[in-house]
Order: structure tokens, then C-alpha cells, then sequence
């Protein structure tokens, strides 16, 4: 008889946990189907619910029911729109526009949402739709922190994702300094960062401006002159593994003239800097610079060795001539090339001087002399025939 009521109550207890059981099965959480619509127009006669809108699509919105999980993707914003019955009379009524949901995700980026909980409202939580890797993501900035499903929540890569922002591009599901585009590299901030140098690497004589990945960002350097050492180098820059990189180099290891830093390149200072060059090898180079010979054909200074036809004897290299020395006459002057040398006698002017021969000029001085003593010596012997 003391026991009874306690027994009672114990068997109430297990039909009270075995109903709960059962229902919570049954009554899992869920999405119910029902038809929306992309406008409604309300107290209009109607005699049945799509009569009420237009543009019917069916989706879906969560149940709360006793517990469980279910994943939901934002469809869009819709109306609902039912007709009702007052007095054997139909009139519609709309309901606010409601964020609807599907079954099954649709695209990247898409809002994704878990109902769960006690009565599956206890437990909210939305994320981006992750289409690459198949999870619901939430994002911080443009990278992936954690996902989540309705088994739980995990701790995300940290990657950039695209399902977090439209920026991230070619970088979905990359880190930083990983490789993206054609030749590029993701910055910190989650864009490629693509490589180029305009003067196509390591070209000394060029000044080049190189872009691309470097210390987690993208940027872009001009080759230039440094101070190193107490010398002053040329800091080349080129891409690296898809990254700039930079090396000292010496222009005076040159052997071409440019041997000096000049602008950001290997250049010339002095007219003496620049080998010869030209036709045959014989004229002596000059250097587009303050300290050289201006080129007048280039604007500005080039520091760059050119070698224009020679005019006279003293711009070809020594023991050679030009054939355009203001000293040879007009009817014999060529079109300004350095020939007449040693190494090719057969071209010396006349077969017989080099640079110098006696017909340009020797022969008046020698008449106009014979000329002067001719007076004299018939000055005297005038004397001497008296
Ligand atoms: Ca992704
Ligand atoms: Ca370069
Ligand atoms: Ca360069
Ligand atoms: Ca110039």
C-alpha cells in the first residue's frame, strides 16, 4: 500500500519517456513543402490559393518539431498567398515576403542554414554554401574559419574561399603564397597575383619593371642603382617561383662599354667607355651621356655607346683613317667609313701615305716655295750679271 502511488508514478514515467521517444522520431525536424509566390495580391475574390499570385514556385520552410537537425538553402524571398473562405465567399490573403528555403544546395556561395534544438529552433546557425568542398562554411573576410553540418561544427582550413566573397577568384580553397592563375600566387588578401617583368628577366642593359607575389602582397619594382659595398650595383630584379627576387650585379665585369649603373641598367658615362664598333670594327664609339657625345638622334641620354659615320681622321681607331677627312679632296671623299689601315694596304689613299698622302696638299706648298726662290735667285743674279 506505500509503494502504490510511487509505482504509478514510475509507470506513467516510462510511458510519459517511451511517447517522447517515439514522437521525437516521428516528429523530427524537418522542411515542409508549400507553394510561394514572387507576388500576391490580397482581398481579391478567389476559389482557390493560385488564384491569389503569380509566379508559384514550390518550397519549403522549417517544421519545429521535437528535436533533431535539418539543413536548409536560401531560395529566395517569396510571398504566401491563400484563399479563404468567410460566408460560402473566397477572398485571398497574403502573407510577408518570408525567406524560403530548398531541400539541396544550388550554388556557390549560397546561404545555408541548420535548424536544430529541442523544438529545432534552439539551435540556429547560417553559413555559405562551400560548392568545391561540399560544406556549409563561415567566413570571415574572404577565408574559411569553421563549417558546420548536422553532425557537428568543425574548425575550417582557413583557406580563401569564394563561397565568402566574389573577390577571391582563382585563390578558392588556396592560402597565401599558393599558386593561381596562369603564373601567379594568392596574396594575404586572397587575389592572384599574377608575375610579369617587362624586360623579360635578367636583361642588364634594360631598366624593367617587375611585378608580382612578395611578402604575402603584390608588388612591383624597377630595376636600379644601389650603393653596396662602397660600389654602386645594379639591383636586377626577376620572377622567381612565380615571385620576385633580386640580385646585385656588377656592370663593370662588362666588356661591351655599359659598365657603369646608369638608371637601372649597365650604361656608359664616357665616350672612352665604348669599344669600337661600326663599319669594319674601326670607329671609335661614343657614349649618349652628359660626359659623352650627346646623340642628337635620341632624345635625352641613353648612356648607351653608339658609332655614327666618321667625319674625320681622329674618330677612327689609331693608325686608321676616315674616308671623309675634311683633308682629302671633295672629288675623292667617301661616305665616312674608317678604312685605309695597315692591315689593308691595298685600300691606302693613293698607295702611299696612310691618312696623309702629299697629293691632297703638298704639291702647291712645294710650287708656291719654288716660287719665292725663283724671285730671289732672279734678284741676285741680276746683280751678279752686271
Ligand atoms: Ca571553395
Ligand atoms: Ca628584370
Ligand atoms: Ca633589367
Ligand atoms: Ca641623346
Amino acid at each position: 500500500m506505500v509503494y502504490k502511488p510511487k509505482l504509478i508514478s514510475l509507470c506513467f514515467f516510462v510511458i510519459f519517456l517511451t511517447f517522447s521517444i517515439s514522437s521525437q522520431t516521428s516528429l523530427a525536424c524537418h522542411l515542409q513543402s508549400y507553394t510561394f509566390f514572387t507576388s500576391c495580391t490580397s482581398n481579391v475574390p478567389c476559389t482557390y490559393d493560385a488564384q491569389c499570385g503569380t509566379g508559384a514556385i514550390t518550397a519549403y520552410l522549417p517544421r519545429t518539431d521535437e528535436g533533431g537537425c535539418v539543413m536548409g538553402y536560401i531560395k529566395g524571398r517569396y510571398y504566401t498567398g491563400s484563399c479563404g473562405f468567410s460566408g460560402g465567399i473566397g477572398y485571398c490573403s497574403c502573407g510577408d515576403l518570408t525567406s524560403v528555403l530548398d531541400t539541396s544546395p544550388s550554388s556557390n556561395g549560397q546561404e545555408c542554414e541548420r535548424w536544430s534544438g529541442r523544438r529545432c529552433d534552439t539551435d540556429y546557425e547560417e553559413g555559405n554554401w562551400d560548392s568545391s568542398d561540399s560544406k556549409c562554411v563561415v567566413c570571415n573576410g574572404k577565408r574559411e574559419v569553421s563549417y558546420f553540418d548536422c553532425n557537428g561544427d568543425y574548425n575550417g582550413d582557413g583557406k580563401c574561399e569564394s563561397a565568402c566573397s566574389n573577390d577571391v577568384g582563382s585563390c578558392d580553397d588556396r592560402d597565401t603564397g599558393d599558386y593561381c592563375g596562369t603564373n601567379g600566387r594568392c596574396t594575404s588578401d586572397c587575389s592572384c597575383c599574377e608575375a610579369s617583368d617587362s624586360d623579360g628577366g635578367k636583361e642588364y642593359t634594360v631598366k624593367g619593371t617587375t611585378s608580382g607575389y612578395y611578402g604575402g602582397s603584390c608588388q612591383s619594382f624597377n630595376d636600379t642603382c644601389v650603393l653596396e659595398f662602397g660600389k654602386v650595383y645594379l639591383e636586377e630584379y626577376f620572377i622567381s617561383n612565380r615571385g620576385i627576387n633580386s640580385e646585385l650585379y656588377d656592370c663593370s665585369q662588362r666588356t661591351d662599354g655599359l659598365v657603369h649603373c646608369v638608371d637601372g641598367r649597365c650604361g656608359c658615362l664616357y665616350d672612352s667607355d665604348c669599344p669600337p664598333g661600326g663599319t669594319n670594327n674601326l670607329v671609335k664609339g661614343k657614349c649618349d651621356s652628359p660626359s659623352g657625345t650627346d646623340n642628337p638622334d635620341t632624345s635625352g641620354y641613353t648612356y648607351t655607346c653608339y658609332w655614327p659615320a666618321c667625319t674625320k681622321n681622329d674618330e677612327c681607331v689609331d693608325n686608321y683613317c676616315c674616308d671623309k677627312d675634311p683633308a682629302i679632296p671633295a672629288a675623292d671623299q667617301g661616305s665616312g667609313t674608317c678604312n685605309w689601315g695597315p692591315s689593308s694596304s691595298s685600300r691606302i689613299y693613293k698607295n702611299k701615305y696612310l691618312c696623309d698622302p702629299p697629293e691632297w696638299s703638298s704639291d702647291i706648298k712645294t710650287t708656291s716655295n719654288k716660287s719665292v726662290l725663283d724671285l730671289i735667285f732672279i734678284f741676285f743674279s741680276h746683280f751678279f750679271q752686271r
